[in-house]
């Protein structure tokens, strides 16, 4: 904390310091495959004001739709993905979709993929932060599954297995 103290004192005299908030606000998640699957890739969570825009490019999957959440446990070592827990759900809310008023905080809806088994995400999602408090992202984790979420079945889309998992993190040269 002194640091951080130390570094906005900083930013009183550094024109650097406009990307401040810019640099603060970033998450990462590097998915990887679960036992048996190949699906693999990278998920990006950028704070813009109340949401966060949300991209992600994940390979290794077969054509179509594949249910993609924000899973409650920083937890990928089980070989299934099952210890991710279920969806991050911190106002106990039914499961929905990305634009849904009433979801899952992590129901971020589907990947797309292409014929070549590349899917491309982008979103600006409601409902979470990367900031701190009990809608906080960070030390949760990104799930891809082998079906599509339905955004209607409970709890979970009956998106089927879990072939991608992945830990979100802040960078190592954030600040807070
Ligand atoms: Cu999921
Ligand atoms: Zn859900």
């Amino acid at each position: 904390m002194k640091r951080s103290v130390a570094l906005l004192a900083g930013c009183a005299l550094l024109a650097a310091c406009s990307n401040l908030t810019l640099r603060s606000s970033t998450a990462t998640a590097a998915l990887a495959p679960t036992k048996g699957n190949q699906a693999a890739g990278n998920v990006t969570f950028v704070q813009k004001g109340d949401k966060v825009l949300v991209e992600a490019r994940i390979v290794g999957l077969t054509p179509g739709l594949h249910g993609f959440h924000i899973h409650e446990k920083p937890d990928c070592t089980a070989a299934d993905g099952m210890s991710a827990g279920g969806h991050f759900n911190p106002h106990k809310a039914p499961h929905a979709g990305p634009d849904s008023a009433q979801r899952h905080a992590g129901d971020l809806g589907n990947l797309n993929a292409d014929a070549g088994g590349v899917a491309v995400y982008r979103a600006e999602i409601r409902g979470i932060t990367l900031g701190m408090g009990e809608d906080s992202i960070i030390g949760r984790s990104v799930i891809v599954h082998a079906n599509p979420d339905d955004l209607r079945t409970q709890p979970a889309g009956n998106a089927g297995a879990r072939l991608a998992c992945g830990l979100i993190s802040k960078g190592k040269d954030q600040w807070f």
